[in-house]
């Protein structure tokens, strides 16, 4: 039987909008607004790029945009910033592999907060658990213009060669992923798909969002 804490991570993942104000044509609250009214199951404040805000005016944001999640009681997860996360008593964090060791954020949060790791290969994902990550974020599965640095892209090939090593803990897809290729990510394996384009730049944020949900609950569902 799978723990409750694994089960309600698994159910945040389905539908996970990553977003911070330079991925969006538009005020971000708004943005994150309609996407809480798409559907969104768990959100993550990611602050990041050209021009992104810093020290007061980037907790000002993270602040609003936590206030919505708080609203419709979706989690509220922070990339990197473990001090912002602290101070804000944020719902989690996410890294990756550059970012500070996991068991580090998981000193540092507690044990009752989510820790997400971004994870490429079987060694980063032992060692993330090992750590203490209540999850892994795997891609890019598709090719992705929203990272820079971002690694070569994977497939949901990944996905699948987590599964069958045997790892059980949540896994969600990342890099790409649209409504039109979402099935895929969750037949493979994985408990979600994390966006931030395929919502934050859409013309219809909550038409996007409906979408992707339904993308995701339109074949058998996983393994788990
Ligand atoms: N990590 C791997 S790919 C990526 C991140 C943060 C960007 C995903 O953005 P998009 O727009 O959904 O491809
Ligand atoms: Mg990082």
């Amino acid at each position: 039987m799978m723990d409750k804490r694994t089960s309600a991570i698994k159910e945040a993942l389905k539908v996970y909008f990553i977003m911070g104000s330079t991925n969006c044509h538009r005020d971000p609250v708004n943005v994150l607004e309609e996407a809480i009214r798409g559907g969104i199951t768990l959100f993550q404040f990611r602050e990041k790029g050209h021009g992104c805000l810093s020290g007061a005016q980037k907790k000002k944001l993270a602040t609003e945009l936590q206030q919505l999640c708080r609203q419709a009681s979706i989690p509220f997860i922070i990339n990197d910033d473990i001090d912002l996360a602290v101070e804000l008593d944020a719902d989690g964090v996410h890294i990756g592999q550059e970012d500070e060791a996991a068991s580090i954020v998981r000193k540092r949060l507690g044990a009752d907060k989510w820790v997400g790791v971004s994870t490429h290969s079987i060694e980063e994902a032992e060692r993330a658990i090992r750590d203490g990550a209540d999850y892994l974020g795997l891609g890019p599965i598709y090719p992705t213009s929203s990272k820079d640095d971002a690694e070569s892209v994977k497939g949901t090939s990944i996905i699948r060669e987590f599964r069958e090593h045997g790892f059980s803990i949540p896994l969600v897809g990342i890099g790409g992923i649209t409504a039109a290729n979402a099935a895929a990510v969750m037949e493979a394996g994985g408990d979600g798909v994390s966006v931030i384009s395929a919502i934050s730049r859409s013309e219809d944020v909550v038409e996007a969002t409906i979408q992707l949900n339904q993308a995701i609950h339109s074949r058998g569902a996983n393994h788990s």
